[in-house]
């Protein structure tokens, strides 16, 4: 059997069955025969955009993705993207093609596993024909297990030699990490004498199972429930869900978590934007973390305590002894004059604003909330980077933990687009809305061509300040010169119809009609709002952000 051939089972055996990518000599075998084995091939027209679709694609599907790239140039293309996903602990297998060993002077040759150990991924390489299947299933089980992104080298002349195949993988994944029984009683102590509990919860915590469980051990200690923007929307529905931690919390919930007297982090890690750098968390409040992770228990913030084990299961231990000392119910933060607060104030929409809007640029608060309106429920927000970040992500509800896609690991620019394709493919059943900058829509626009290929029915929302936003209100109070980071109007509507978007330019909520009318026409193709947005002063978060360059 062809190595290729051969890696390609190993790889759809384990449960591989998606690959994005962009093709060239050196991956072209194998792409091919991971088709033949019955994976969806999407052909993306930059590897970056390639990465970051695998990226939103994994993140949406919690299963390992597959990336296939041209050796030389197609990996360095793809670095940022895959630096995000590396950051994000996105489980993600790339398939790196690679010169031969002997190609000393080939213009392709790059040193790969240097390379991807800078960028925080894990190197793999297939070594040798005889391990080649090994090779290739250690990598996978890797992704899928510990949430890595494995950046596995195809060498050449080792893809075109000819194994043996040893027989189909043991396709089972690890199974989740119990806590130790004295660290579940010291938490069980903990919230047991706890009288304003909060649970803010991550990406470790993103799941239905964990979700169950951390909402039945929060009626057990009667805690307030947040969780850090990686986790937005996990406790929707819930009557004392507090939102986003961190600097997109609202005044209430951020009053709240101030108030914690015991603050559990549930697979999250506690980092400067989910805290504010740390001002969010109450002088008096004990801090206690939970994390499959040894090292990251106390790794941004001091804790009193650390618990290691796999959420969902540390809180059904939790809750388990809990509920025997405390029953299903105790009061805890929890009272009927705290819930009609929550009920008319836990949201942004809520919080009164002066509407800035002025007929020829619209406020991009009263836009969100406009579109919030409009959009059907059942939606994913992917969001860029970007000053304008804050207001999707504050001002547009998602419905559970699969409807935000927030590639900000790495905090680049530019992979917003190409993540929110990759969320539209991993969650056809979902409107999807991208929510860019003109800065970050600019960069990464040749994915514009990929969504209206494949013939996805996306909201594309540009916050269109006609600048690098970020950097004129970080740098603009100081007197400095912008001359860089200003642009001329661009008409984004023009360029989104050239690529066969549906588009629109606004101005006002008025604007926005044809919206509605894409959305009831059911179009086979994207929309692309270039939103006109005031631009006044920088956003509240940014200021936040800033401090931690
Ligand atoms: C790849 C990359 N290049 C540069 C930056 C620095 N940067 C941060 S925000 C930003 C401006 C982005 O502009 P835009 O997408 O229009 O969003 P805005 O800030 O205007 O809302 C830049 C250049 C970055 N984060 N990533
Ligand atoms: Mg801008």
């Amino acid at each position: 059997m062809k190595v290729t051939d051969a890696v390609a089972s190993v790889l759809t055996d384990l449960g591989a069955d998606t690959v994005f990518g962009v093709v060239g000599s050196g991956n072209f075998h194998v792409t091919n025969a991971l088709i033949a084995r019955g994976a969806r091939y999407v052909a993306a027209r930059h590897e970056c955009g390639a990465a970051s679709m695998a990226d939103g694609w994994a993140r949406l599907t919690a299963r390992p993705a597959l990336l296939s790239l041209h050796q030389g140039p197609g990996i360095t293309n793809a670095l940022t993207g895959i630096t995000e996903a590396a950051k994000s602990r996105t489980p993600l297998v790339v398939l790196a093609a690679d010169v031969s060993a002997s190609a000393l002077t080939s213009n392709f040759r790059i040193d790969v596993a240097a390379m991807t150990a800078a960028t925080g991924a894990t190197p793999a390489r297939l070594h040798s024909t005889a391990f080649a299947v090994d090779d290739a299933a250690r990598a996978y089980r890797l992704a899928r297990d510990e949430r890595r992104t494995v950046v596995l080298a195809l060498p050449l002349d080792v893809q075109a030699s000819e194994c043996s195949w040893p027989g189909p993988p043991d396709a089972r994944p690890a199974a989740p990490l119990p806590p130790r029984p004295l660290q579940v009683a010291e938490l069980v102590h903990a919230l047991a004498a706890a009288s304003r509990p909060v649970f803010i919860a991550g990406r470790g915590a993103r799941s239905w199972a964990a979700r169950a469980e951390l909402q039945r051990l929060g009626d057990a200690c009667g805690a307030l429930l947040a969780t850090s923007a990686a986790a937005k929307g996990l406790f929707r529905g819930n009557p004392w869900d507090l939102d986003v931690s961190g600097g997109f919390a609202s005044p209430l919930a951020a009053e709240l978590i101030g108030g914690a007297d015991v603050l559990v982090a549930w697979g999250c890690s506690l980092n400067m934007w989910t805290t504010r750098h740390g001002s969010l968390i109450g002088p008096d409040s004990m801090v206690v973390q939970v994390d499959v992770d040894e090292r990251a228990i106390g790794a941004h913030r001091p804790v009193k305590f650390g618990v290691v084990g796999d959420v969902g299961l540390t809180a059904a231990a939790v809750a388990d002894q809990l509920v025997e000392l405390n029953g299903e119910h105790t009061a805890g933060y929890r009272s009927a004059e705290l819930a009609d607060r929550l009920k008319v104030g836990i949201r942004w929409r809520d919080v009164p604003f002066d509407d800035a809007s002025d007929g020829d640029r619209i406020d991009p608060r009263s836009l969100s909330i406009a579109l919030d309106d409009m959009l059907p429920g059942d939606r994913i927000v992917a969001v860029d980077s970007g000053n304008f970040m804050g207001y999707p992500s504050m001002f547009l509800s998602v419905p559970d933990q699969d409807g935000f896609c927030f590639t900000q690991a790495y905090q680049s620019v530019g992979l917003g687009l190409a993540s929110a394709i990759g969320s539209a493919i991993a969650r056809p059943d979902r409107l999807v809305i991208a929510a860019l900058g003109d800065g970050g829509a600019l960069m990464g626009i040749s994915e514009l061509e990929t969504a209206v290929r494949l013939a996805l029915p996306m909201v594309i929302v540009v916050y269109d300040d006609e600048a690098y936003g970020a950097e004129v209100h970080h740098f603009g109070p100081d007197g400095y010169p912008l001359d860089t980071v200003r642009f001329p109007a661009a008409d984004l509507a023009a360029i989104a119809r050239g690529y066969g978007c549906d588009a629109v330019t606004v101005r006002s909520v008025a604007d926005l009609a044809p919206v509605r009318e894409w959305l009831d026409a059911r179009r086979p193709h994207p929309i692309l709002i270039d939103a006109r947005v005031v631009s006044d002063r920088g956003s509240w978060w940014l200021e936040e952000a800033f401090r931690g360059h």
